[in-house]
């Protein structure tokens, strides 16, 4: 019967063109639904002979069947590239780095980092850290420390002044000496501290800002000597440039609150614009230290025939240059993200004696 058989090639042919599941299911419902097609012939079963029905039944039926399994292997095959299709638009690069949180993100900032190596490194030779302000007062940053009245530091020129408030002259301290001045004032020795932080001065070129940073260190006690300095200054440079030994040089100098007061060169080789410390037989100037004056130990409270000590001071900010490789110090001071994102260091990484200070 032709009609059967258009049926069945219209249907099939339909069923293997629908392009999507709600196609397909209109396909069905036109066939096999409740007034579709297929239905529609096995209705007309009930007005046949028998041997029609037989006959006719057998055929009808054969191609409700062939219409059921067209429809439920076209439904596969549709589920199946719509999950391929799925699959590719979702494509998941596993070997792209998982997201990074801020806290892996952020960078600390070098002069910071070199802070906390020194800290690191004085620590463990019994220095605490200590700090103070930022704004001083002129006995504290100059008086105490045995600089002379119309001594240069003290002059407009050199130093930030604040404008004078009840009689009292304060300054922006220019170096962190007034912390060891507190410190002397509030503590019996022996006593071993580094002041690191901000210092101000009138300056500013190439080489200089009017902010930067110091480390100070000292120490009191009944037999401190210059032996002691050396040692202390030795294993600092060697600890700090994470070299097995360095050879120091120390040549006179003067400053206000030390005598004898020193010059300290390091050891290094200049090659190619490289410098390596703890060889070659080059010198840079490093520091500058001495045997702290008796007039400061005086004026800070103690007997300088019973105590005596010595005391430092380092540019942090040309340590961290030297260890580091910056050469423009201005950088440090521009908060430029992309500067710190290549030379700061990751906030996870706190420097440790055993660990490596700058692993
Ligand atoms: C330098 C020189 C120095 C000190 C700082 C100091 C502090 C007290 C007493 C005695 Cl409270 N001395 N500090 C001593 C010698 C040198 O710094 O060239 N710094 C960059």
């Amino acid at each position: 019967m032709t009609d059967i058989a258009t049926l069945e090639e219209d249907t099939l042919r339909q069923i293997a063109q629908a392009p999507d599941e709600p196609a397909l299911e209109a396909v069905r419902v036109a066939a096999l639904g409740k007034k579709g097609a297929i239905s529609a012939l096995l209705a007309t079963l009930g007005k046949m002979s028998p041997e029609e029905r037989k006959t006719e039944g057998a055929k009808i039926n054969a191609l409700k069947d062939k219409a059921t399994e067209a429809l439920a292997a076209r439904r596969a095959a549709l589920a199946e590239s719509a999950l391929e299709a799925r699959l590719k638009a979702e494509t998941l690069d596993v070997t792209l780095p998982a997201a990074t949180s801020p806290l892996e993100r952020g960078r600390i900032h070098p002069i910071s980092q070199v802070m906390d190596e020194l800290s690191v490194i004085f620590a463990d030779m019994g220095f605490a850290v200590a700090e103070g302000p930022d704004i001083e007062s002129d006995d504290y940053n100059f008086t105490r420390l045995n600089f002379p009245e119309g001594h240069p530091a003290r002059e407009m020129q050199d130093t930030f002044f604040l404008s004078p408030e009840a009689g009292e002259k304060k300054l922006l301290r220019t170096h962190t000496s007034p912390v060891q001045v507190r410190t002397m004032l509030g503590q019996k020795p022996p006593i071993r501290v580094i002041c690191p932080g901000r210092v101000y001065r009138c300056d500013f070129d190439q080489t200089h800002t009017p902010m930067f940073h110091q480390v100070e260190g000292l120490v009191i006690d009944q037999s401190t000597h210059m032996g002691h300095l050396k040692w202390v200054l030795e294993e600092f440079l060697k600890s700090f440039f994470e070299v097995k030994g360095v050879k120091l040089r120390m040549r006179p100098s003067f400053f206000p609150f030390t005598e004898p007061s020193m010059e300290v060169d390091v050891q290094c080789r200049r090659q190619g614009g490289e410098i390596r410390f703890g060889e070659g037989e080059d010198w840079m100037e490093i520091l500058g230290c001495g045997m702290v004056h008796p007039n400061v130990l005086r004026n800070c409270g103690h007997d300088p025939d019973v105590y005596q000590g010595f005391a430092f001071g380092v540019g942090i900010d040309r340590l961290a240059m030297l260890k580091y490789g910056m050469s423009d110090l201005r950088a440090f001071f521009d908060a430029d993200t992309r500067w710190l994102e290549h030379y700061g260091f990751r906030p996870l990484d706190f420097p440790t004696l055993a660990g490596g200070l700058s692993s």
